[in-house]
């Protein structure tokens, strides 16, 4: 069994060379701005003032690891003051392009007792209404995907009737469903708590699955990593919903204790690594890549923030070519044999190949360095950066930052 990716038979690392060719993975336009957490905010010289400078740094880190070519948009806080169709030929000019679309359905004063759950008709309508809009921005972007993550829930037992919320949640879905085009996927994230602390309304894989089953063919379940709570079997929901047709895509972070927005497999690598391998063995079954949305949800709220993308790219990378290195005819026959333990060594065997000799293949190929977190370090690109946007800070007169937007 290899220990290096060097050792695999050569019709194995062709194949696995060839998937890494075609592996993308799109960063999240809140990933490079300030954020923080719920008791304040560490401001970063380099860290974005407005879309542009979002947009540059999404295709800094593409141009570093050729892996990147998306960018995922919050509408509310991409386009505050409503949605500017140049911003297609904006990121095209930095070597990306405008990738899911985020509506914001939680910052509203009106949504304080939920949005599309919530029991006035007319700020139901008002929730729709905004998604809509998300929908239109979609098809002018030329994105597919359309990511709903509903913040709404309840505080308190009795507070609101289940079912009630239930049902209105998926009447609205209906109606936005059959809005989207053809080619178009409605992906619908769960969550088990955060903002609401009683309940929220889409809290598990459960929930967003009956959901989007009821909305429609092209609604789909979508997994965030640090969604689940403690001890979840996280690769397990992925084999169902893949099973199912009803993964949509993921959300990858890491966590430890909540939804930390981590950098992915900064806590439990092995944990990224078995759910990678779960859509490697479907499709060494089916012999084709799954259509599902890679996206990275962090915010980095101490890592200067590109260097975080970056990092989290490559990681992802790393650990999905270590999952293409398991050897499934290995595993099968050790599975066949009821050999526990060598169908566990199948794995783990994996997980401690070294792939550095693919990764250094794939990114010749991709033509870009072999290390791209040090040669984007070396690069200067962050320091120039701190120097242009400390004065568009000025210039706008809030030289400590800016929020989220
Ligand atoms: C909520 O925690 C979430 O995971 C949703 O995907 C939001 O869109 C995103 O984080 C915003 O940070
Ligand atoms: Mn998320």
């Amino acid at each position: 069994m290899a220990k290096s990716s060097r050792d695999l038979p050569s019709s194995s690392a062709d194949s696995i060379l060839d998937r890494l060719s075609r592996f993308s993975i799109e960063v999240p336009s809140w990933g490079f701005a300030d954020t923080g957490t719920r008791f304040g905010k560490f401001l970063q010289p380099a860290a974005a003032v407005d879309l542009e400078d979002k947009l540059a740094d999404a295709g800094a880190v593409h141009a570093h690891t050729a892996i990147t070519p998306t960018v995922a948009v919050h509408v509310l806080w991409d386009f505050p003051d409503g949605f500017d169709p140049r911003v297609v030929r904006l990121a095209d000019g930095h070597g990306v392009r405008i990738g899911s679309i985020n509506p914001n359905l939680f910052q509203d004063q009106c949504y304080r007792f939920g949005s599309i759950t919530n029991r006035d008709a007319d700020i139901r309508d008002q929730a729709i209404r905004h998604v809509l809009d998300s929908v239109e921005i979609a098809r002018q972007t030329g994105s597919q995907d359309l990511s709903l993550w509903l913040a709404d829930g309840t505080n308190y037992p009795g507070q609101a009737d289940i079912r009630a919320r239930k049902r209105c949640a998926t009447d609205a879905l209906r109606q936005i469903h059959d809005a989207l085009d053809e080619e178009m996927r409605m992906l619908i994230e769960y969550k088990p708590f955060e903002p609401a602390w009683y309940f929220t309304d889409f809290f598990d894989w459960g929930s967003a699955y009956i959901f989007a089953r009821d909305a429609g063919e092209r609604a789909k379940v979508l997994v965030d990593t640090g969604h689940h709570l403690s001890g979840t079997n996280i690769e397990q929901i992925v084999a169902w919903l893949i099973d199912e047709r009803m993964l949509g895509g993921f959300h990858f972070n890491d966590r430890k204790y909540a939804d930390d927005d981590l950098t992915v497999g900064s806590i439990d690598p092995y944990q990224a690594f078995r759910i990678f391998n779960e859509v490697a063995a479907w499709e060494h079954e089916s012999g084709r890549d799954l259509d599902i949305a890679w996206m990275i949800d962090q915010s980095h709220n101490i890592k200067p923030k590109a260097q975080a993308m970056i990092q989290t790219a490559c990681r992802v990378q790393e650990l999905f070519a270590k999952a293409l290195c398991v050897d499934r005819e290995r595993l099968s026959a050790a599975r066949a044999a009821e050999d526990t333990v060598a169908a566990e060594e199948a794995l783990q065997k994996a997980f401690y190949t070294d792939v550095a000799p693919l990764l250094t293949e794939v990114r010749r190929r991709l033509g870009v360095p072999e290390d791209p977190l040090e040669a984007f370090r070396q690069s200067g690109y962050e320091q120039d950066a701190a120097k242009t946007r400390q004065a568009k800070r000025e210039a706008l007169g809030h030289p400590g930052g800016g929020s989220y937007a």
